[in-house]
């Protein structure tokens, strides 16, 4: 009886969120985002020093502020162990190997399993795709007796690049109470503040240890380390590089509300739907643009815009109206000018592309493909060759 009540009390919150959500274009309210080349002092940005030493490092500042928390950079040790290799791997074509990075900080330890696979037939070091892995382990089978497109690791291995991953429940469960055992073991003193560690913010940071690792590794060439990461795995892909500047591309794949979506556009998913059901998230302070998104001293386009000059690519699917794909397309175009400091390429088209159309700038991407809220080898394809394209065009 019990279960019956919690199932009906389920679906009528269910229906209630989706009655209450704008889907409706001609609905979006105006809104006027932040000034993103102007410093909290007022002054305008013009220059690639003035937005190094003054705008950017606000700017992530706020974003570790009032959305995900910090990601602290102190720990006593970090240990690789290689726990498996095959040379053999996919009938010889591929390397795999089986890392465990165990970090440690006032006695206490995590330990972030990296899977990955490198090409065996290549000269020189390769480029990877890291991803930031929601979907659990099975999808990133080792034996690869089990195949799944959301990581299409043989495909990825035949355009030449490696590819590696890890559970994101390795550095934080993503449970309402759970979350706590991870990272934040690590780091206790930051579930104290209101700007400490989220969630996302724990799998930024165990992405990052996971390229601690593939610094080391020969077989990987460390100048051209990828993250990747869907919907919530696509969010804190984002905000892994913007923070890490040894992510050459971030790519994010539906990512969404609080990924790539601005967050003062009324349609789809809110601040207040997410934090609803996921504020372990985030960081305290997020609570307070609840249906308060003006207030907000960022909005999304500025995440993006933090990932210059370094490249970032925007997937999404056109069913998937809940991420809001044309508010993730406005916050590419938004971020534009700082990647115009640099000298770069932002004439990206002011209207999103059709179904199915990619747009390739030298350091921007974006593709909505037909069908629903996934991460699938035609989303994969285009990650490749954005990454193609960028690597010709920004040889080194
Ligand atoms: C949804 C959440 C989205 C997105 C998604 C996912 O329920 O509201 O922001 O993160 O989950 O990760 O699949």
């Amino acid at each position: 009886m019990t279960r019956i009540l919690t199932n009906i009390t389920v679906i009528l919150f269910s229906l209630q969120t989706l009655w209450a959500q704008n889907y409706d274009e001609s609905k979006v309210l105006p809104y006027k985002l932040p000034e993103l080349l102007q410093t909290q002092a007022r002054e305008k940005v013009t220059t690639i020093k003035e937005w190094e030493k003054i705008r950017r490092p606000e700017i992530l500042k706020l974003f570790e502020d009032n959305i995900y928390g910090q990601v602290p950079k102190d720990f006593d040790q970090i240990k690789f162990e290689l726990k498996k290799e095959d040379k053999t791997a996919m009938g010889g074509k591929a390397t795999l190997k089986e890392v465990g990075i165990t970090v440690s900080r006032n006695r206490k330890s995590v330990t972030i399993n990296l899977v990955m696979f490198v090409p065996n037939k290549v000269k020189k070091p390769v480029p990877i795709f890291l991803v930031i892995n929601n979907r659990g382990i099975r999808t990133m089978d080792a034996t690869r007796e089990r195949k799944d497109g959301f990581w299409p690791a043989e495909e990825v291995i035949d355009a030449g690049y490696g590819i590696a991953g890890f559970d994101v429940k390795d550095a934080a469960p993503d449970n309402k109470t759970a979350y706590v055992k991870g990272v934040l073991e690590l780091y206790p003193e930051q579930l104290k503040i209101n700007n400490g560690m989220g969630v996302l913010s724990a799998w930024a940071w165990g992405a990052s240890r996971a390229i601690d690792y593939l610094e080391k590794d020969k077989a990987v060439d460390a100048k051209k380390i990828m993250t990747v990461g869907h919907s919530r795995g696509g969010k804190a892909s984002l905000w892994c590089g913007a923070q890490d500047k040894r992510v050459v591309i971030a790519i994010s794949n539906d990512s969404g509300e609080s990924g790539a979506a601005i967050s003062r556009r009324n349609f789809g998913e809110t601040i207040k739907d997410i934090l609803r059901t996921f504020p372990y998230w985030f960081c305290k302070n997020y609570h307070q643009y609840i249906d308060n998104e003006d207030k907000l001293p960022v909005d999304q386009h500025m995440l993006l815009a933090l990932i210059a000059p370094r490249g970032v690519y925007v997937g999404n699917a056109a069913e998937d109206l809940w991420a809001d794909p044309k508010g993730q397309y406005l916050s590419l175009v938004c971020a534009q000018p700082v990647y115009g400091l640099y000298g770069f390429e932002t004439d990206l088209p002011a209207e999103m592309p059709a179904v199915n159309e990619r747009v390739f700038r030298s350091h921007m991407g974006f593709h909505n493909r037909e069908g629903k809220h996934n991460m699938t080898p035609y989303d994969w394809q285009q990650f490749i060759a954005f990454a193609n394209n960028y690597f010709q065009k920004n040889a080194n």
